[in-house]
């Protein structure tokens, strides 16, 4: 009988190793980067999109957002901080004291100059482009019903232009920029802001005017950019309006369901106009990597960041219920489940998860000590080999069509060599994940001209086309607008492309 019961013992511990073997090889580990192999031409399936994309608030003239008050209040209290990522202070924007005033209330000037830079974009090749239509140039008051006549006679030139110029407007309605009105005040709860009871009504009713005025001349939506971003800067970060600092991460679930009130209620509202509308979201999307593959703790937070940040979201657009990884309990949202036709990805390379004890973690965005490791302007450690893994484990969780909304890097550097490289790298990433059976159906690069990079203010270029702030604001085209314009003509990257600028194998570095 003991020796019965040893066996049994011995068999469960057995079991349990195995399991506990077989979770711990699942957990990430931090790879080294290895370039692929294959030679080129790299082809697209036809009526492939490839466009730019961009974001109201970073280009066009200032709106009654939230994020203009900020702007100018920063500016008039000279909160200026070192342009380093994840180190900025709440209120703080960079260069913003010599920053001339004129630049924030202008941006890129693409009030004046939009039909140029479209005519650009379609004489580079674009079949498409990806634009947000700002909800304070709408709505600039509390309590308007109708929407504003200048805004309006504004995007119905620009929607002119694009047609004029043979580009698909891919539409976004928030991204991150919202009408100041919104702020002021608190509701019976204390809330503020899109955090408020009547937020999801207003931004429905935002969205019905956006698909009544210009629904007929667009099939592709984006009802939020970046929701996570906007969460985590916001209310857990506090360097982004409304600047909270909430403490632990599962503090904002509350803000993030309220995100998902607002796109299930936008996609109702794009879907009883439009019923052919193909609608989502555009998701900040990083391979999350252990600093340390020794560390079962880096290990097991860089899974739980994964999904708090990446996963979470997107599953519950897929079932309905919102299970935060990183704590808290679940929540059901009505009308949610299955409010997407597609998954955007915005994919902005690696990020490292290093641990100091168990829920203590930093999310360190380069390590020079890595070999082969690129970095952008701002820091980002550049992996385009970790694209194509997340393109088919997104094909592979949701089934559906899959368009990258933004790829893109920060580069100032004159000879532009870096964005080509990047450029031609990210995109050939892409076709392996279509090769492996992701249904991959547009790329939008990031951006087609240099613009005001939030926090960052406009230090970062991350544009095809060099803005000239200081001389009208003029365009001046960067070798990689070539570079794109040859890969979207062609609807492929050839083999002489591939060969400038594929990356080195690790062993001639
Ligand atoms: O400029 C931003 C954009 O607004 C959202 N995605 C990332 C870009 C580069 O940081």
């Amino acid at each position: 009988m003991v020796f019965v019961s040893l066996v049994f013992v011995a068999a469960v511990a057995f079991a349990v190793a195995l399991v506990a073997v077989d979770l711990i090889g699942r957990l990430p580990r931090r790879e080294p980067i290895v370039p692929p192999a294959a030679d080129g031409p790299f082809a697209f399936p036809r009526g492939f999109l490839w466009g730019t994309a961009t974001a109201d608030h970073q280009i066009e003239r200032a709106q009654a957002d939230d994020w203009t008050v900020f702007e100018r209040r920063a500016k008039a209290e000279g909160k200026q901080d070192r342009i380093r990522k994840g180190q900025m202070r709440p209120g703080h924007i960079g260069d913003v004291v010599a920053t001339p005033a004129e630049w924030f209330e202008k941006k890129t000037d693409f009030d004046t100059h939009f039909d140029d830079d479209l005519a650009l974009a379609a004489a580079h090749g674009h079949n498409a482009f990806r634009l947000s239509i700002s909800w304070a140039r709408l709505f600039p008051r509390a309590g308007m019903t109708t929407p504003d006549s200048d805004g309006v006679a504004f995007y119905e030139r620009v929607f002119a232009s694009l047609a004029k110029h043979g580009l698909q407007p891919s539409v976004t309605l928030f991204h991150f920029a919202s009408p100041q009105w919104l702020w002021d005040g608190t509701d019976a709860q204390g809330r503020r802001g899109l955090e408020s009871d009547d937020a999801v009504a207003h931004f429905a009713h935002f969205t019905r005017t956006v698909v009544d005025l210009f629904g007929a001349q667009t099939r592709h939506w984006c009802t939020l950019n970046e929701p996570m971003v906007w969460a985590v800067l916001g209310y857990l970060e506090g360097v982004f309006p409304p600047f909270q600092r909430r403490g632990l991460p599962a503090q904002i679930n509350a803000v993030v369901a309220q995100l998902l009130r607002m796109h299930a209620a936008a996609y109702h509202a794009i879907k009883r106009g439009r019923p052919d509308a193909e609608v989502g979201i555009a998701h900040h999307v990083r391979h999350f990597v252990p600093w340390r593959n020794r560390s079962l703790l880096d290990r097991i937070t860089a899974k739980g960041v994964d999904n708090g940040f990446i996963v979470d979201f997107l599953d519950a657009i897929e079932t309905g219920v919102f299970r935060p990884a990183l704590g808290g309990p679940a929540v059901e949202i009505e009308g949610l489940a299955g409010t997407q036709d597609y998954v955007g990805v915005n994919f902005y390379g690696r990020f490292y998860v290093r641990t100091s004890g168990p829920g203590k973690f930093e999310i360190v965005p380069h390590d020079p000590s890595e070999p082969g490791e690129e970095e952008s302007d701002v820091g980002w450690a550049i992996d385009e080999t970790s694209l194509a893994p997340q393109l088919v484990r997104f094909a592979a969780r949701y089934k559906k069509p899959l368009y990258i909304l933004e790829n893109g890097i920060a580069d100032a550097a004159d000879d532009d060599v870096s964005r080509q490289r990047f450029l031609v790298r990210h995109v050939q990433a892409v076709w392996q994940a279509i090769e492996q059976g992701a249904d991959v159906r547009g790329f939008f690069y990031w951006s087609l001209v240099d613009n005001f990079e939030w926090i960052e203010g406009f230090a970062p270029r991350f544009g095809l086309v060099n803005v000239d702030y200081a001389h009208g604001m003029r365009r001046r085209p960067r070798p990689s607008l070539a570079v794109y314009a040859d890969i979207a003509g062609k609807n492929a990257v050839d083999a002489a492309l591939w060969a400038r600028f594929r990356r080195p194998p690790p062993s001639s570095l």
